[in-house]
């Protein structure tokens, strides 16, 4: 029900986007529908940009690479384009993306890839839908890519209908420009297993998962309050347990979702010693073997130095 006026070439950027209460099991899997609300900080200007353009024959293209059209990336980005092919007169589409953070740091995610290529839809066709609208649209492709619409902090609402209307996110709290996201890049290996069927397997078979949705509500709810607050080791604190919480709830399925490798456990345990000697780090970790860490301004010569190779972002840079 969008108006289109139809231009030659759609474009635009999205951030991506780390989780501190992450978004773990849906509700509804057809419609992307969270168990619970997440809330997450976007990366600034690491992420994704997308052009799309009508076209005779569909065709993917990846950091100028052609993609086959039966890969996995391509078979999703068309299958979310199906969604759309109607507006513009049932064309096919030429779509290109770039990702300007390494692939293997596991962060060129479907967020920004899908919440780049609703904003560049968007612009394609003239729509003058708003972010809540454009949030839906982007969750319909992938669950975090609703909160890769906003800059800063962002919270994605689980809401309640079976529908949908009311699941997006939005920007929560003001910039703060302090704040630092590390990134330790552990290990290139494959994942074992994708977020979603890892998502599903855990919800299924998982006791630990029943008590998820009361933790991530009580930390989302920590997590905002220390926010307004500018209170940095609460946010710490509660991003690190939920992200570590995360994990049990993985490792108590069956097959057991163990995403950590020997370096993650390694780099855990010196986050923590690092910490008892006075260091305020915090760590995150998402589905994968990497670890974000977690800092201020004030901190990050001392936290460059203690984990050698880190890569440091400015979110509000
Ligand atoms: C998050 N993750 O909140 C959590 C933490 C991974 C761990 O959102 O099935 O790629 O496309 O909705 O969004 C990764 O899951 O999954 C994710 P789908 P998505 O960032």
């Amino acid at each position: 029900g969008t108006q289109t006026s139809m231009r030659e070439c759609g474009s635009a950027f999205a951030p991506s986007n780390i989780a501190l209460c992450k978004y773990w099991g849906k509700r509804d899997a057809a419609l992307n529908l969270p168990v619970n609300s997440s809330l997450s900080i976007s990366l600034g200007d690491l992420g994704t940009r997308t052009e799309i353009r009508p076209s005779d024959a569909d065709a993917v293209y990846l950091n100028g690479e052609p993609v086959a059209l039966d890969d996995a990336f391509a078979v999703r980005t068309l299958a979310f384009l199906d969604l759309f092919r109607s507006e513009f007169g049932n064309a096919s589409f030429v779509v290109r993306t770039e990702n300007n953070i390494p692939t293997a740091a596991g962060l060129a995610s479907s967020a920004s890839g899908f919440a780049a290529l609703v904003l560049a839809l968007a612009d394609l066709g003239g729509w003058g839908l708003g972010g809540r609208m454009l949030s839906m649209l982007a969750r319909l492709g992938s669950g975090s890519a609703s909160r890769s619409l906003f800059e800063g902090f962002v919270q994605w609402y689980m809401g309640t209908c079976p529908d949908g209307s009311d699941s997006f996110a939005e920007p929560v709290s003001k910039p703060w420009p302090e704040f630092r996201i590390g990134i330790l890049e552990l290990s290139s290996a494959r994942k074992p297993v994708g977020s979603r069927d890892g998502m599903n397997r855990t919800v299924e078979t998982s006791e630990l998962y029943k008590n998820w949705p009361a933790q991530a509500t009580a930390d989302l709810e920590t997590i905002r309050g220390a926010l307004f607050a500018r209170d940095f080791q609460t946010l710490g604190k509660t991003a690190e347990r939920n992200a570590l919480s995360m994990h049990a709830t993985m490792m108590a399925a069956w097959p057991p979702l163990i995403y950590l490798q020997p370096e993650t456990i390694e780099q855990i345990h010196k986050v923590q010693r690092v910490r008892a000697d006075g260091l305020e780090v915090y760590l995150t970790i998402d589905a994968g073997p990497n670890i974000k860490l977690l800092f201020l301004e004030d901190n990050e010569q001392a936290v460059a130095s203690a984990f050698p190779g880190l890569q440091t972002i400015n979110p509000f840079g």
